[in-house]
């Protein structure tokens, strides 16, 4: 991993717009600017977060756009280093050109390699790397929300709390050791244990919080499903408020799935419409179905509809044990039902005809993914590489309560607080290995 080269890239959308940037991070990233463009001393003489109005041209002097540029000097600029962004007119054609004037130079930017710098520059730490990512990804509120918490360091200095109190337990212990054949006062034991249940106690929270950050991060994935012809397509297009999916009274209509994102009160959500589930010989009807039962397993949500007009009740065996508690049982085509259904059912009864029950199974899906609007007021965890540590540092702090437990001696104790210490390190990338940070940063897009 080098980061002597400059490099460059287009950081704003591609296609006509108003205003195109092109952005070149690297010591040489100013000289390289003024190399083509007037006027050049006024960019070399420039002190940082200046912008500066003039000519970009060719190497032969040609002038390809009037521009603006903002200036940056290190460390104070997005990667740390010397940066330029150049502001040209919205056309593809000028951005290329200036482009290729800046390879001339620098090199095109790999994914997510100007926030690559950043983290490695010590600009961000790792949580707040990835949470770059997500802010530019979030595809709802609670989303941006819960990126912009991480981006701002809330979930790196909980955890900086936390590795200042495991480096507590382990001084205790490492004392024990030092001074194990002097006359000196014994350890407190009582509160080493004290201090390690408390650790293992707040990365539980963190964890248990940890599964809705993630649902909130990747969008929660609800699966429709249900016997052919309980509504699914038409509940599916309700939600999305849309006529999406193909809806007919013929059973078997909607044979691969579908799926969409929407917003359910700031939460992303992600549904998928399926085919009814049924025994059949058709093969893609078949192979619809075999798709059903995996997206089942895969969700965060299943809501299983039943025809209410048909049937009153739900059958127990209809319904897999493993997945039961992400089942949510939904009656449909209330609307046909007479008489009504009993005002203090508890059960979900909705119709796409009178869109009542609708609010209902909404906040059935929020209440049942314990999902409020003050989880955000506290660290959270949001992606699976953050749950796998933090299940790795729990591990780790079990195994350094046992030892103490079993009299083991502080070596042991010490030796699984260190292993506790290095896997959140890794959240926040105090500790990194190339292969995790190619992982993190090629989902990033080209410029950021
Ligand atoms: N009256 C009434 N009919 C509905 C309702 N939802 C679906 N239907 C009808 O039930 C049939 C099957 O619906 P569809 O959404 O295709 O079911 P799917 O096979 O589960 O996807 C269609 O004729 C729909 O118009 C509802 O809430 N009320
Ligand atoms: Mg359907």
């Amino acid at each position: 991993m080098t980061l002597h080269d400059s490099i460059c890239a287009q950081i704003s959308a591609a296609g006509n717009a108003a205003i195109t940037v092109l952005r070149i991070s690297g010591s040489d990233a100013i000289s390289i600017v003024a190399k083509y463009f007037t006027p050049a001393d006024k960019l070399l003489s420039s002190p940082s977060h200046r912008l500066i109005h003039g000519m970009f041209h060719n190497a032969q002097g040609k002038p390809i756009d009037e521009v603006l540029l903002s200036v940056f000097r290190a460390p104070h600029s997005y990667t740390g280093e010397n940066s330029v962004e150049v502001s040209c007119h919205g056309n593809p054609n000028l951005a290329s050109r200036i482009m290729e004037c800046l390879l001339l130079h620098a090199r095109m930017a790999k994914p997510g390699e100007f926030t690559l710098r950043a983290y490695l520059n010590g600009k961000l730490d790792l949580s707040q790397a990835e949470a770059v990512n997500d802010l530019i990804t979030a595809k709802a509120s609670k989303a941006e929300s819960a990126a912009l918490m991480q981006l701002q360091g809330k979930l790196g200095s909980h955890l900086q709390g936390i590795l200042a109190r495991i480096g507590e337990a382990r001084l205790r212990c490492e004392l024990a050791i030092d001074f194990a054949d002097q006359d000196l006062p014994q350890i407190d034991l009582d509160d080493l244990n004290n201090r390690i249940v408390g650790l293992i106690n707040d990365i539980s929270a963190l964890t248990a919080k940890g599964e809705q950050g993630r649902c909130i991060r990747e969008g929660i994935k609800i699966c429709l499903a249900g016997a052919p012809n309980a509504g699914k397509s038409s509940l599916f297009n309700a939600l999305l408020q849309q006529n999406r999916a193909i809806v007919t009274a013929h059973p078997g209509t909607t044979r691969d799935y579908l799926e969409e994102s929407i917003s359910l009160n700031g939460f992303p959500l992600v549904i998928y419409d399926t085919a009814g589930l049924r025994s059949s010989n058709d093969e893609v009807e078949s192979a619809g179905i075999a798709k059903s039962y995996e997206l089942m397993q895969s969700a965060d949500i299943i809501i299983y509809l039943i025809d209410a007009s048909q049937r009153a009740s739900c059958d127990a065996t209809e319904i897999n044990p493993d997945y039961l508690h992400k089942t949510i049982i939904v009656y449909s085509k209330a609307d046909l039902l007479s008489p009504a259904k009993p005002l203090d059912s508890s059960d979900i009864y909705c119709s796409v005809i009178q869109p009542k029950g609708l609010d209902a199974l909404s906040s059935a899906i929020l209440k049942r993914l314990m999902l409020s609007d003050d989880i955000l007021n506290e660290p959270l965890a949001t992606n699976s590489r953050h749950l796998a540590a933090l299940a790795k540092s729990k591990l780790a702090l079990t195994n350094a309560k046992a030892a103490l437990d079993d009299n083991a001696g502080y070596e042991f104790i010490a030796f699984e607080l260190i292993s506790a210490a290095n896997a959140i390190e890794e959240i926040v990338g105090t500790v990194s290995t190339d292969e995790m940070l190619d992982n993190i940063f090629s989902n990033f897009c080209i410029g950021k």
